[in-house]
């Protein structure tokens, strides 16, 4: 028996400073109905679509940067996105900058419903770069001076029939993310990152953004049994490129599909969300074969002294 369902990732191409979220959000429409004429039911977007990457640049002060939140979603620019959704039955997840009533700041993503209602708010939990200004950097990566971390952690919803976490970003790069989720019988992780070529702390690795952009879902959607869309914001924005590569992970690891462009960019593919159970219920059978109990502490570093360094 399957259980298909179809689904796209919504690659977007460079969004400029100066690019209103009305401009935005037309494009994001149009994505959504391409996305619709190929079959699609869900639609992910990228990290922070509504708004250029900000975080490139210091502010001394960074409610300078609240322009660039939203203080309610929808909102009055983003209710043409959810309208048009739900016309269409298509469930979408987004990813915002969220100004909380009581003054938090988050890099959040929602998830959407078929019926344009909301199902869950996902809120980055692994926040990367810098909190100050460091202006040896070509660019800032100041994702620390802007956002908190989300308080609850990695949940998975019961959605478009099947059962669906989300990740942003950074939080693709730690193995964690996908193993609590895991745990919580997750079938297809939601992903959306911005993720810059160039790694001003180790430009080595500048080379190998793609390859560690796909080893680490991969990964991650083999060892947990789960399917992973992962959409970027990609291309040049503002004077630094961005990694496109937008794909779609089947839980056995494979690449089933990946943009060709790092544009604005509609990847779609059929996903059998019961091909899960193939991995959870063999090799990756965990109440038959994890061991937490012999793990030790894994909450804490072991072999580092706790007066200062290693
Ligand atoms: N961006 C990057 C990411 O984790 C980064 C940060 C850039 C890490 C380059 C390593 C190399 O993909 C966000 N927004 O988390």
């Amino acid at each position: 028996m399957s259980r298909s369902l179809t689904v796209a990732a919504a690659q977007l191409g460079p969004v400029g400073r100066d690019e209103d979220r009305a401009s935005v959000v037309d494009r994001l429409i149009a994505l959504l109905r391409q996305a619709h004429q190929r079959g699609a039911v869900l639609v992910v977007f990228p990290e922070l679509a509504l708004t250029t990457f900000f975080p490139r640049w210091w502010m001394d002060d960074p409610a300078q940067a609240d322009v660039w939140f939203e203080t309610e979603m929808p909102g009055p620019a983003t209710k043409p996105l959810f309208d048009e959704a739900a016309r269409l039955g298509v469930g979408f997840s987004l990813g915002y900058a969220e100004l909380t009533p009581d003054g938090h700041h988050y890099n959040t993503q929602v998830l959407v419903e078929r019926d344009g209602s909301i199902v869950a708010t996902y809120r980055k939990v692994h926040i990367p770069g810098h909190a100050s200004h460091e202006p040896w950097r070509p660019f800032q990566h100041l994702e620390r001076y802007y956002f908190e971390p989300g308080p609850e952690g990695f949940g998975v919803w019961p959605a478009l029939d099947g059962q669906i976490g989300m990740m942003i970003c950074n939080d693709r790069r730690w193995p964690e993310t996908y193993r609590v989720m895991g745990l919580q019988g997750v079938e297809m992780i939601l992903c959306g990152y911005n993720t810059p070529i160039h790694y001003p702390p180790d430009p080595s690795q500048d080379p190998l953004a793609g390859f560690h952009n796909q080893l680490v879902m991969q990964a991650g959607a083999y060892q947990n049994g789960t399917w992973v869309v992962a959409s970027a914001k990609g291309g040049l924005e503002e004077g630094v490129v961005h990694l496109a590569q937008s794909c779609v992970i089947a839980p056995s690891g494979q690449v089933v599909a990946q943009a060709l462009s790092a544009g604005d960019e509609v990847v779609v593919a059929d996903c059998d969300l019961e091909w899960c159970s193939r991995y959870k219920d063999t090799l990756f059978d965990f109440d038959r074969y994890r061991r937490p109990e012999h793990y030790g502490d894994i909450t804490a570093r072991r072999g580092v002294s706790l007066e200062g360094g290693s």
